[in-house]
């Protein structure tokens, strides 16, 4: 047993005691794979915990499901990162979509989910599937007009990733978007990382007209506190009755009638660092 701490800030981490799995350096990035008594196998990137057996479902179902009930009649998808596959598992939920493109710029990210993590990659050798192993920045340029939902299932904005928080970023998810389009992005804990958080919203907001933010609990990220950002320059995004019927035959396990129902219900000091992004 070792024990293993994401250092969330300076001075705040999670620290948990795990065996581990597997340790590979893939051209990208540091991929760990532990097992840990409390949270069951978990995915770390570079230091920075991914996914966990335990509480994946929270982020996956939140990342992908309102975008996907707000679109009236989403067919094509693309997720950006997400390689472990939870995201695109939760979008073929959705009987609507004829085609998912997931574009991973790991492949090694891939192949050790199939390999250690066979319930979240589960969907992804789907016919539905198509996986491009791309950099998401390039890979929309080649794609205009394309998508109804794009979901941003990134890592935290350092390294590779940070170009992926950045308005021109936005512009080219926009330009790959139909009428109709909406994107969701995953955009880091307000409590401990209100910069990242407050930048993404506003950079999302300078590209598209509609924009709202919406919060889950998620454990092992930092604080456990987690936003997503959700815009369309057609969609009316905040109408969290869209479908609502269409709620139940998910079979999801934290995303509810009535969480989808408030969904942008925020707490004060949440509204108060958006209000001055
Ligand atoms: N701090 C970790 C944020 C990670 C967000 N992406 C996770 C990918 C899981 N599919």
């Amino acid at each position: 047993m070792i024990w293993f701490t994401e250092y969330w800030t300076e001075n705040v981490g999670l620290t948990v005691k795990a065996d581990q799995v597997k340790r590979i350096r893939s051209k990208y990035q540091e991929i760990l794979v532990l097992d840990t008594p409390q949270f069951g196998r978990m995915l770390i990137l570079d230091g920075l915990v991914q996914t966990t057996e335990k509480d994946e479902f929270i982020y996956h179902e939140m990342l992908a499901h309102p975008a996907l009930l707000m679109h009236p009649d989403p067919e094509r998808v693309l997720v950006i990162g997400g390689g472990d596959g939870g995201t695109v598992r939760e979008v073929l939920k959705h009987s609507s979509v004829k085609e998912v493109h997931l574009c991973e710029i790991d492949e090694e990210v891939i192949l050790v989910s199939e390999k250690y993590f066979p319930t979240i990659s589960e969907k992804l050798r789907d016919p539905k599937v198509k996986i491009f192993i791309e950099d998401g920045n390039e890979f929309l340029q080649e794609r205009q007009n394309y998508y109804d939902v794009i979901i941003m299932d990134s890592s935290d904005p350092v390294g590779a990733s940070e170009v992926l928080f950045q308005e021109e970023f936005y512009r080219k998810v926009k330009n790959s978007l139909r009428h109709n389009g909406i994107m969701v992005a995953q955009t880091e804990s307000p409590v401990l990382q209100e910069e990242y958080f407050s930048k993404a919203y506003r950079e999302i907001r300078k590209v598209f007209r509609n924009v709202g933010v919406y919060l889950a609990y998620v454990p092992t990220y930092p604080s456990g506190m987690w936003s997503f950002t959700i815009a369309s320059d057609f969609v009316d995004i905040t109408d969290t009755k869209r479908n609502i019927e269409k709620v139940k035959e998910l079979k999801t396990k934290y995303f509810c009638d009535s969480i989808y129902a408030c969904l942008f219900s925020l707490p004060g000091f949440v509204q108060d660092i958006l209000k001055k992004s």
